[in-house]
């Protein structure tokens, strides 16, 4: 299927306040450059950067509506609403725009959890979210910085940075969260015992 990215852009760009808009056009100029930096597919990453907050700002009582009626996993019903928006949105584009390439909507579906064995991807999009230049929160130039180099150190600061504003409300953690960090961590490990094994232990 052909897609017209310009129609892609003011569909999205109509969902959404000035300053959501803002942080999309950031997340894509970033995923751009991570996906050129990491070998990953520059066309697909800017497209689910364009989408992956699609549904943001809908009601929550119409994301809810979607999880019901679509059968979208049930227990992100139990856990903060904020994870509702990346399946919906997934759901979304598929429904409305006919985005049917399923590494771009699981990269939308879990921008915001991430998962067990997260895609290049995943990882570019989730990355991109957390260190787009319109963000600015404790710890983001120490992502920008580990992004430099490796997709996983970035990562998982990211998600070390959610898990622990997290447990400082008191706040549930998503179990795909916890997943998602320790599953890079897993590879992080795999990569450097390769590495010292080939320098001869
Ligand atoms: O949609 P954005 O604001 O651009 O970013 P996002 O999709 O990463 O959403 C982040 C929000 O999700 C942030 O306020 C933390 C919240 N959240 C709530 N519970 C969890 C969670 N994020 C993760 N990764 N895991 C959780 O368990
Ligand atoms: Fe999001
Ligand atoms: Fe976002």
């Amino acid at each position: 299927m052909d897609l017209d990215l310009e129609v892609l852009r003011e569909a999205t760009r109509s969902q959404m306040p000035d300053r959501r808009w803002k942080h999309t056009l950031g997340v894509v100029e970033t995923a751009i450059v991570l996906a050129e930096r990491f070998g990953g597919d520059v066309r697909k990453a800017e497209l689910a950067a364009l989408l992956h907050d699609y549904s943001k700002a809908w009601p929550t009582s119409r994301m809810e509506q979607i999880i019901r009626e679509n059968r979208l996993p049930s227990e992100l019903l139990e856990h903060d609403k904020e994870l509702w928006h990346a399946h919906v949105g997934a759901w979304a584009v598929q429904a409305e725009h006919g985005i049917a390439d399923e590494e771009v909507l699981d990269a939308i579906r879990y921008h915001t959890s991430g998962r067990e064995r997260m895609t290049l991807l995943d990882k570019i999009v989730c990355l991109a979210d957390y260190m787009e230049p319109g963000r600015d929160f404790p710890g983001v130039a120490n992502i920008r910085k580990l992004a430099e180099s490796s997709l996983e150190e970035a990562l998982v600061a990211g998600f070390d940075s959610t898990i622990t504003l997290l447990l400082e409300k008191g706040r549930r953690i998503f179990p795909l969260t916890v997943l998602a960090r320790n599953g890079l961590i897993e590879q992080l490990e795999a990569n450097q015992s390769q590495q010292s094994n080939s320098n001869g232990g």
